[in-house]
């Protein structure tokens, strides 16, 4: 490595440690992020396939993954119908945007007690035939992903708010991140929550949220991740029923640990028909077992209620987990999945969530798919579109417009 590239590993050590020690939960330990692929311990990952030799064989075993899964990891359940009917409370006036070219429609959905906004932007067209849509939580509220006076606040807790509420000055802060109009101009809509309004993000218990409603989970069931990934599917329930879009090609989207949700809501509910993971990293799409960057310990002591219970058994342990991230990934085939990383986003492995799409191709192609057409990283910027798709490009740990051109272009492949 030349003399910039060690820099910018010392760099990134010591950011990292800063970061640690600005944590409370983490500061009983420092705590120093390896990047060097030289120092990852050796290690063999669990065989996807087992003694799977036919497309047949694959759904027992599929179950059999996804329980495990779930009980070790994620958690088990919310049961889809705990906590009652989910129904639409109400229906906001439709607003025009973009000119014309596409509208805003916002409902208050009910799920287990508490009151869901839900904001969807679709193409003019999905008055005539309802069309196919991104669903995917964002982290600031409804307001943040689009600068318009009609959008709603959410009144649910909120994170980085010093009084925790939201505000009318954040409005369309965010929409860097969510590529509307070019979704709407591809003919598609976006239909897009708070994951707040489900559970408030921080360590509380599981009193707040559905959880006073659906209780406090025992080790091996759903924390926060889960829950989000349940609320997901609850609001598909809802699209179902909505007859603007075609829930049948819902592709669900999510960056970040809203990335982790995103492919455990798709590997939970195979109703969504496609499945993106924006940079979703440790407990995402990157293998555990590299130990790079983020570590097992580091999430579950930073981020204690995203994980179960069971989760903490692997804490500097990742060599006994009975499955790794490909297993995860697997569970979403033969669905289109698209995994993303960013150079910067050392933190979140790109390598290793590269590596878990290799893994997870045997799946595919045993299922009869193209499944991912490399087997090596692809240059900064290139995007491999297969059955399952995947790109780094340049840049930090956030979801761009670059992002969203190849999410649109893999979206319009298959499910139009
Ligand atoms: C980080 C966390 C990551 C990632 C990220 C995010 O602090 O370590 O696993 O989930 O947060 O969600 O922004």
């Amino acid at each position: 490595m030349n003399p910039t590239g060690i820099a910018c590993c010392l760099f990134a050590v010591v950011l990292s440690a800063t970061a640690v020690s600005q944590n409370a939960n983490a500061q009983n330990r420092p705590f120093v992020a390896n990047y060097d692929e030289a120092k990852i311990p050796p290690y063999a990952l669990p065989d996807v396939l087992g003694d799977v030799k036919s497309a047949d064989d694959w759904p027992a075993k599929r179950a059999e993954w996804r329980d495990l899964i779930a009980a070790e990891m994620f958690g088990k359940g919310p049961a889809s119908d705990a906590g009652g009917d989910v129904s639409v409370r109400s229906q906001l006036d439709d607003v025009a945007i973009l000119d014309g070219a596409g509208f805003l429609r916002q409902l208050h959905v009910q799920i287990a007690g508490e009151t869901v906004r839900v904001a969807m932007f679709l193409p003019e067209s999905a008055k005539q035939q309802p069309v196919p849509v991104f669903l995917g939580y964002n982290f600031a509220g409804n307001h943040t992903v689009f600068d318009h006076p009609a959008i709603e606040l959410p009144t649910s807790w909120m994170r980085n708010i010093d009084d925790h509420r939201a505000r009318d000055a954040d409005r369309g802060k965010s929409s860097s991140r969510w590529a509307i109009e070019a979704m709407i101009r591809a003919g598609f809509g976006l239909v897009t929550i708070y994951y707040g309004d489900i559970d408030p993000d921080f360590d509380d218990g599981f009193e707040n949220g559905v959880h006073k409603v659906l209780g406090k989970p025992a080790d091996d069931e759903a924390a926060s991740i889960a829950t989000w990934a349940w609320g997901l599917s609850r609001v598909l329930d809802v699209l179902e029923q909505v007859d603007v879009v075609d829930a049948k090609r819902v592709a669900v989207f999510g960056h970040s640990r809203l990335g982790k949700t995103s492919l455990w809501a798709g590997a939970s509910d195979q109703r969504f028909a496609l499945v993106i993971s924006n940079d979703s990293g440790c407990g995402g799409a990157a293998l555990s077992r590299r130990q790079i960057g983020e570590t097992v310990w580091r999430i579950n002591t930073s981020f204690p209620h995203w994980f179960c219970g069971n989760f903490k058994k692997y804490n500097e342990q990742e060599s006994k987990l009975p499955f790794d991230s490909h297993v995860l990934l697997s569970l979403i085939a033969p669905r289109p999945l698209y995994v993303a990383s960013a150079v910067e986003d050392r933190w979140a492995d790109p390598k290793g969530e590269f590596l878990s799409c290799v893994e997870a191709d045997p799946v595919y192609k045993l299922l009869g798919t193209e499944g991912l057409p490399t087997t090596e990283m692809p240059p900064v910027g290139e995007s491999q579109q297969g059955t399952i798709g995947y790109h780094i490009r340049e840049g930090k740990h956030d979801v761009t417009d670059f992002d969203w051109q190849q999410y649109i272009r893999f979206a319009t492949r298959h499910l139009k």
